[in-house]
Order: C-alpha cells, then structure tokens, then sequence
C-alpha cells in the first residue's frame, strides 16, 4: 500500500505501520488518520498479518499530539467530524481489532500520540521517551479516549494528575505507573516488539483474537464475563481446538490453520 504520510510493509505476517512526518515530529494530521484507518480496516481483514507494529519516523517522535496547526481554526462542527471520524476509524478501530497491535514509542508520545499508543494492546518504549497528555495547555483535554485509556491503565489519581499538570514522564516512570509494558534501548525497539508478535503468531490465531475481546470487554462498558463466556465456546467449535488438543495428547508441536 502506499500513503503519504505512512510507511506500511508486511514482513512475515507483521505489518509494520511507520507515521510518516518526521519535520513534524509525526504530528496526526487528518490525512494521516485517514490512512491510518485504511491501514487498521486492512490488518484486520487479512489472513495475511498476524500482528501489527505501530511506530513514528526517526528517533525523536513517535507521535507528538495531534496537528495542533492544522486544527487551530476548526470550529465546532469541523472538531466533532474530525472526533467521531478519528475515534471510530482509527483509535477504536485498533483497540477492538482481532490482531493484535504493539505501539512501539520511540520518542515524544504527546496527546493525540499517547492516545494512539494507548489505543494499542501493548505498549514498549525506548528509553529516550517521553510520554505526557498536554491538551490543558491548549485549553483542550484529551479527546481520543485519552481520559478513559489513561484511568484503565494506572487508575484515576495518576490520570488526574497526567493530565491536568500536563506533565510529561520518561519511559521509566511510565513503566512504573503501568502505562508501557516494557522500556527498551531505542535500537532494541523494533525487536522487542517483534519477540512478542513472533511468540504470538505461534498461538492459534482465533483463539488470540477471542482472548483480546475478551479482555477489551472489561473496560469497554460491555459484560466482559458475558463476552468471555461466548467467546469460550466458539473456541470449541475451531479446527485449530482440535488440532491444540491433539498436538498436546500425540506430544508435538500444534500447527495452527486460524479456522
Ligand atoms: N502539531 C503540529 N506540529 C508540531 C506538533 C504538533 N502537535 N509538535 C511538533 N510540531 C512541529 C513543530 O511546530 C516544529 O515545526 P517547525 O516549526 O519546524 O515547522 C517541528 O514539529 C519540530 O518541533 P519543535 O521545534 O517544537 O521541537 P522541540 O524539540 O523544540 O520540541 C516538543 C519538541 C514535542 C516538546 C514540541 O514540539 C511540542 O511541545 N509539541 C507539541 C506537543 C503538544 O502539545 N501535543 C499535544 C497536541 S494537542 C481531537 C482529539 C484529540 C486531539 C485533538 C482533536 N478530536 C477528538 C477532534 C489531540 C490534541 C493534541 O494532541
């Protein structure tokens, strides 16, 4: 696929998705959200990506916020298309995707670039990061789910303190507070992420997709017990449940088939 403002490439079966505006420290623009959507929709309907790398071009931003210079005459109406747009397609769109997405933070992850992160499954920072919600300095607040993602990952006091200093914290604080799975040197980054997918791919793929509903269902205002519960006994209709189950009594390794 090629974009404009993204670098998209299989290698495999993980799609690598590179934001691609370096001079603009990767700032999200809306023809960036627009590709990053296609790009989302396009992993989640392919048999061919088993897992997705989500990062930012070079090795000082991985995404500093929205484009603060693109939306600063917006007005109301322009804002909330761009919201509903942005949230459906992009940010919501890889948190309830059926594979699995590693935001690798290789800079700044400010903003409307923490909130993508965080719309991720996983999050693995370099150790050169910063991560921070800044909007009350624009005299906005975080408008991508940045209130809600940031309480579900290291609960309401740090989220009010996040974001209404505006702070921002270095990739070891946010591995203390929960916020990043992992802190990794900046070279060691892509591996890091690229460890975990490779472990991934060797699981059955739906039974991979099943576990992250399910576990999106618990912070998603769905009845995630319900949700699990389902999602259980689909996994029992599977060829690849079967062939786990036969591959553990005959002693060898399973061979998945994602049917
Ligand atoms: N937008 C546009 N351009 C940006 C940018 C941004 N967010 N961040 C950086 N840049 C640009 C700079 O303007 C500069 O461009 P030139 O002047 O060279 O043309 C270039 O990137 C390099 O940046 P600096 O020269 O500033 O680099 P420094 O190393 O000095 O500083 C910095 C790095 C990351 C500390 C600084 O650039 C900075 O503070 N950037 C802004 C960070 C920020 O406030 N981010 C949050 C933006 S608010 C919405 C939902 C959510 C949002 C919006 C709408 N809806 C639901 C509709 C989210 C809002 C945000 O994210």
């Amino acid at each position: 696929m090629a974009y404009q403002n993204l670098i998209s490439e299989v290698k495999e079966n993980i799609l690598y998705l590179t934001i691609n505006r370096e001079k603009a420290l990767n700032a999200l623009n809306k023809d960036t959200l627009s590709e990053l959507a296609e790009a989302i929709a396009y992993a989640g309907n392919t048999d061919e990506v088993r897992g997705v790398i989500l990062t930012g071009a070079g090795e000082k931003a991985f995404v500093a916020g929205a484009d603060i210079k693109e939306f600063a005459d917006y007005n109301g109406e322009q804002g909330e298309e761009l919201a509903k747009k942005g949230q459906n397609e992009v940010f919501n769109a890889i948190e309830t995707s059926p594979k699995p997405f590693i935001a690798a933070i290789n800079g700044f992850a400010l903003g409307g670039g923490l909130e993508l992160a965080m719309a991720c499954h996983m999050r693995i920072a370099s150790d050169n990061a910063k991560l921070g919600l800044p909007e009350v300095t624009l005299g906005l607040i975080p408008g991508y789910g940045g209130t809600q993602r940031l309480t579900q990952l290291v609960g309401k006091g740090k989220a009010i303190e996040l974001i209404t200093t505006a702070n921002m914290i270095t990739a070891t604080e946010a591995e203390k507070i929960g916020l990043v799975n992992y802190v990794v040197p900046l070279e060691d980054l892509i591996s890091k992420a690229q460890d975990i997918l490779n472990l991934i791919k060797q699981r059955a793929p739906l039974a991979v997709s099943a576990a992250i509903k399910s576990v999106i269902a618990s912070v998603n205002d769905a009845d995630g017990f319900a949700v699990e519960i389902e999602s259980f006994g689909k996994c029992f209709e599977t060829a690849d449940f079967k062939e786990g189950v036969t591959a553990f009594v005959e002693k060898r390794k399973a061979v998945f088939v994602g049917k």
